[in-house]
């Protein structure tokens, strides 16, 4: 790429091999090709026209080189910013342009990030089971491939179908290899309109202690074992759970309540030890503030896509790692492989990087986006590609068009509508 290269098409790609995904191909005068991941989960379609209408058009003719600037540009010169579904698209974009930095310069992205300060990334992934004794064989099959950090969910008695719980037995990765983990649960089902699920707190707040103890007792000490609640709780049930699960020594307790409001993780941490992650749904540096610079939280999960890019991303980590809050970023089945590529690439060459949520994908994802990253007994590497290190088969991708899909949405025993 020479001082004068220019970017002279922007193409939005969306494809469907099992579940939707949205993809950004950013393509220079010279003939270097970016990508980026612009997939949001249910929202496929909005972001896809905020590229397309809004973004494309204003970034041909620019340099590609001009990473931080473009950045600025989508960002701060825009009136109306922040948001998902704009932080969606400025993440893309800059997916895009790091990796076509590091196509011109040779180079893989973790090396122009400062390069590597560690040999490999913790990785956790998911098994869940209707019961506990159909948990306790999921955590099993993850153990037998090598997983070192596991997050456990269950149902929960008296309820039916509970988000995150993989109906059909031994959870993701049954008869897959590790390096081809699979989505048991696809949390976004296809259709013209969300499940609904029905959720009751005092039902889950009775289980939840018990089945993680009896998760606890069954791994022994070492594995990691980490829960997600998905924001159902108050602030008061959020800090009695906390209690409650002390004894399990957890690695973290995820998203016990709807974050908006930082300050009532106050709370939360007043009356418990437990570690706590938060951040899958947040998409600026501003919505982690309170609970990184007072220290309410443990992890920061923020996802490099959903949260503007690799560049944003490491301003997350930079405050974050002043208050010694460690990053464990979103890594479920419905970010590509390309934002994983991105989040890998982040988390070799940044020091408070933790752990990366890592779900897997059915074979035919890993097939539409060939990437360089790999999993090996617990661990991720993002390879050594220049760039990301991601092709796309656009031919394979063009044979899977878009699905209407939504994540479900769930009702309390009354009928009201209840907390995500
Ligand atoms: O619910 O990615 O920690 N992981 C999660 C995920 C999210 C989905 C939402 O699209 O909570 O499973
Ligand atoms: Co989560």
């Amino acid at each position: 790429m020479s001082a004068t290269d220019t970017i002279v098409a922007v193409d939005v790609v969306i494809t469907s091999p099992g579940r939707n995904f949205v993809t950004l191909k950013i393509t220079t005068a010279e003939g270097l090709v970016g990508w980026g991941d612009a997939t949001l989960n249910g929202r496929e379609l909005a972001v896809a026209s905020y590229l397309r209408d809004h973004v494309a058009p204003l970034l041909v003719g620019r340099d590609p080189a001009r990473i931080e600037d473009t950045w600025q540009y989508l960002y701060r010169g825009a009136y109306w910013r922040r948001g998902p579904v704009t932080m969606t698209s400025v993440g893309a974009v800059d997916l895009a342009l790091w990796d076509i930095k590091g196509k011109a310069t040779g180079q893989p992205v973790y090396q122009l990030l400062g390069g590597a300060v560690r040999d490999r990334i913790l990785t956790y992934t998911h098994a869940s089971g209707r019961d506990v004794p159909r948990l306790l064989d999921a955590i099993d099959a993850q153990r037998a491939r090598g997983f070192l950090a596991v997050r456990a969910q269950s149902g929960v008695p008296g309820l039916g179908t509970v988000y995150g719980v993989s109906e059909s037995g031994p959870g993701p990765g049954s008869g897959a290899g590790p390096d081809h983990a699979r989505a048991g649960q696809g949390p976004a089902g296809r259709g013209a309109a969300p499940d609904v699920e029905i959720w009751d707190t005092d039902a889950y707040l009775r289980h939840a202690p018990e089945m993680l103890a009896a998760a606890r007792a069954h791994v022994g000490p070492e594995l990691k074992l980490l829960h997600d609640v998905h924001h159902r709780l108050t602030p008061g049930e959020a800090a009695r759970l906390g209690r409650a699960l002390e004894a399990v020594n957890l690695f973290w307790l995820e998203d016990v309540t709807p974050a908006e409001n930082q300050e009532v993780l106050r709370h939360v941490r007043r009356h418990t030890t437990v570690p706590l992650a938060i951040g899958e749904v947040f998409n600026t540096v501003w919505e982690c503030q309170t609970l990184i610079t007072e220290q309410l939280i443990d992890f920061v999960r923020t996802c490099v896509t959903h949260a503007g890019g690799i560049s944003h991303l490491r301003r997350i980590a930079a405050l974050a790692e002043i208050w010694q809050v460690r990053l464990g970023p979103h890594g479920p089945s419905d970010i590509s492989p390309v934002a994983m590529a991105a989040s890998l690439h982040v988390g070799l060459s940044t020091p408070n990087f933790a752990i990366q949520e890592y779900m897997g994908y059915e074979p035919v994802v890993h097939e539409v986006f060939r990437h360089a990253w790999s999993y090996e007994d617990g661990y991720l590497h993002p390879g050594d590609e220049p760039g990301l290190g991601i092709e796309v088969d656009e031919a394979l991708a063009a044979r899977f068009p878009y699905e209407p899909a939504y994540l479900p949405i769930a009702r309390r025993q009354d009928g009201s509508v209840s907390d995500w």
